[in-house]
């Protein structure tokens, strides 16, 4: 706490009306110095009259308040930041000069904002929903943003259609709902009449779109970009961040349980997870490919709505990334941080993708209406931390305070008092002169390389297991459910022939509707060969950084209670102890544990697993509360692990359980490390029971 902050402890006399003010501290002031005597009472004309015009101590203070709130972001508005730091461990000096990738072992402070798309700024952090990865490299070459999302791909090609997808995507214009949600006439009007949509919208459909926290989900940096050496040589480059932690998904009826539980869950879970020292960290990886090479594949490297399978060309790591602080302000910080894909630095170039080259309009553009000034790179988690000169000057919120007379350049007007100011430097941006082709007229058309829109939407179905599958059947199901009309669903029915005809059929059974006849398709798709790097059930699960629930009632075997706190520590879990009352209980050895939640508060929904921890009275008592039974039944229904002691049997006539192997007896620690080795898994024979 800050020393300003620190509560003060003399309250004045009784009967003034300042009972509660409170005295001791640093003299609180208004925001031009004056220290205030009473922050309790406004003035006013006798005890009962009227309040004055003059109260300058109240005016300032409503003022101010009343001028709190900026404009959210148009979209991406609900997100949470932190920061840390990028670590080179592969240097490629050979690809690029780009500063931060110079140097093994070298490193840069970040800060990382993560988002969903569609809600406003209240809005819940688990709907169906592509998730921002925006993250601001500050380098001693001056800042780098790489503003990703956790899809490789995007829903349009061209930056003209970018207002329309978000038109169709946002609250329905005449009646302001549905608040964060694609499931709507007019998302899927719109989508149904983009073909080009449908590669994103598979991914839309998929467990990508509902990541069970924020520190489980891949990013990209989803367009191509390029890379210059110092040589002048370049290559084409698309970038990729890795989960240490692994990917995981919620199940939808989880993630719609868990928005009501807790509608910050992703922002708590970060939150907790860097307070607790489990720090979120990727791996940055880079896909590097020459213009020979791309020229030969049967889509365009520079159409966002196309990926580079990792197969084809490997993803090669070069650093990572730690976040490792929470902002001390989320105002200050995650509020303010303006991210603009126009910052780059030497060795890293944009190509000519019509969606990036629209975003390099559009970010300085917006962090003006929302900043409010064009100083907006004052703010300090917008200012670069490396040295920063020119000759732009003024503006609105001016806090630098400028020395010297000249503010043009050139000048010379150099002497002892009157430095002439920065000068343009060899080490200055320059553009890459890179190969590409590009027309002599100026057109308004889409090359004809962008026009298969299905064969990679293929590719990502095909590359899915059958659970994975299923559940994007699942979600058309449901989403073109809660679209209302009927020629919508027709249309994407249509399209989705394109994709896997098996996939149109099981979302038209679906349905209860007819498969009409396909759309044809601009191109013919053709079926790639499988890549496994599409799905998430096919990576090796992570255990670390996951969260256990344990239920514990008064009397409860302590022994199994420690051992089981033990190989969560030791397997960097986090465990939150629940119990009936947030007091807590007293165990069988007499030890007092205090609860971090009441067990109504606490759904298992927000947790990888759970551990019953009971006594047999206890357990048979605590089976008739609906909370309870919510937290069994919930647990067994979302195929996670549960460990229980013997005493906790009578709960377990909740789930229907025939027995499986994530219904793990405790007595030992051995028990207990196979029950926390299950928390990054599902158990999925029990889904087809
Ligand atoms: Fe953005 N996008 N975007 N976008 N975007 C914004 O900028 C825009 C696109 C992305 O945490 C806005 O500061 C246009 C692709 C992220 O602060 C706005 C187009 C990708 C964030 C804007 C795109 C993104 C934004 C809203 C099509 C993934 C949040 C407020 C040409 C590669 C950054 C703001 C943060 C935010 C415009 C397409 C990612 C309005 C015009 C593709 C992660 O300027």
């Amino acid at each position: 706490m800050s020393e300003q902050n620190k509560p003060t402890t003399s309250p004045i006399p009784q009967g003034t009306g300042g009972e509660t003010q409170q005295r001791g501290g640093k003299p609180l002031t208004t925001n031009h110095g004056v220290a205030i005597f009473d922050n309790q009472n406004s003035l006013t004309m006798g005890a009962r009259g009227p309040t004055l015009l003059e109260d300058f101590v109240l005016r300032e203070k409503i003022f101010h308040f009343d001028h709190e709130r900026i404009p959210e972001r148009i979209v991406h508005a609900r997100g949470t930041g932190a920061h840390g730091y990028f670590e080179c461990t592969h240097p490629i000096p050979e690809f690029t000069k780009a500063a931060l990738l110079q140097k093994k072992g070298a490193r840069v402070p970040v800060f990382c904002r993560l988002s969903t798309v569609a809600g406003s700024k209240g809005s819940k952090d688990t709907p169906r929903d592509v998730r921002g990865f925006a993250v601001k490299f500050y380098t001693e070459a001056g800042n780098w943003d790489l503003v990703g999302n956790n899809m490789p791909v995007f829903f349009i090609q061209d930056a003209m259609k970018f207002p329309d997808l978000v038109h169709a995507v946002k609250p329905e214009a005449d009646r302001g709902f549905p608040q964060a949600a694609s499931a709507h006439d007019t998302f899927w009007d719109f989508i149904s009449l983009m073909p080009e949509s449908t590669h994103m919208v598979l991914w839309l459909m998929s467990d990508r779109a509902l990541p069970r926290s924020l520190r489980m989900m891949e990013g990209f940096g989803v367009h191509t970009f390029v890379l210059e050496n110092a040589q002048g040589e370049t290559k084409l480059v698309k970038f990729h961040w890795k989960p240490t932690q692994g990917i995981q998904s919620t199940l939808w009826d989880e993630a719609v349980k868990i928005s009501g539980a807790d509608s910050d869950y992703h922002r708590r879970d970060m939150f907790e997870a860097i307070q607790a020292g489990h720090y979120p960290e990727w791996q940055l990886g880079v896909q590097i490919f020459d213009e020979e090479w791309a020229r030969q594949q049967p889509y365009d490297v520079l159409d966002a709505t196309k990926i580079i399978p990792e197969e084809d060309v490997p993803v090669q790591i070069v650093g990572r990334m730690v976040l490792d602080k929470y902002p001390d302000n989320f105002f200050a910080e995650t509020e303010q941080v303006a991210f603009l894909p126009t910052n780059i630095i030497p060795g890293i170039d944009f190509s000519n993708d019509p969606l990036l080259q629209g975003r390099l309009f559009s970010y300085l553009d917006t962090q003006k209406s929302r900043l409010g000034t064009t100083n907006f790179h004052q703010i300090p988690i917008n200012a670069p931390k490396c040295p920063m000169h020119n000759f732009q000057r003024d503006g609105m919120m001016q806090t630098h305070q400028f020395t010297g007379r000249a503010t043009y350049e050139p000048n010379s007007l150099a002497n002892v008092n009157e430095p002439t100011g920065p000068r343009a430097s060899e080490q200055g941006f320059q553009t890459v002169a890179h190969q590409e082709e590009v027309g002599t007229a100026k057109l308004r058309v889409r090359a004809e390389t962008f026009a298969d829109h299905f064969t990679q939407p293929r590719l990502f179905y095909q590359s899915q297991t059958v659970i994975e599958q299923t559940h994007i059947v699942e979600a058309f199901v449901f989403e073109l459910s809660k679209v209302q009309l009927n020629h919508v669903r027709l249309r994407m029915l249509g399209q989705l022939q394109n994709v896997d005809i098996e996939l149109a059929r099981r979302v038209a059974e679906g349905l209860g509707l007819d498969l009409p006849p396909p759309i044809a398709a601009a191109k013919e798709p053709i079926t790639m060969p499988p890549s496994d790097a599409l799905s998430i059930l096919k990576r090796a699960p992570v255990v670390a950084g996951r969260s256990l629930g344990m239920l514990v009632s008064n009397g409860a075997e302590a022994k199994l209670v420690y051992e089981l706190q033990d190989a969560a520590s030791q397997a960097g879990v986090m465990i939150k102890i629940i119990a009936e009352k947030v007091g807590g209980v007293t165990l069988n050895d007499g030890q007092h544990l205090p609860a971090d939640e009441k067990v109504a508060g606490a759904p298992s929904v927000l947790f990888d697993g759970i551990a019953l921890i009971l006594t047999e009275p206890e357990a048979k008592r605590l089976a008739k509360q609906s909370a309870v039974q919510d937290f069994v039944r919930d647990a067994f229904a979302h195929l996670k692990a549960i460990g229980y002691s013997s005493g906790a049997q009578p709960l377990l006539s909740l789930t229907q359980s025939r027995g499986d192997e994530f219904m793990i007896t405790l007595n030992s620690k051995a028990q207990g490390i196979a029950l926390i080795n299950k928390l990054a898994s599902r158990c999925w024979p029990r889904s087809s029971d």
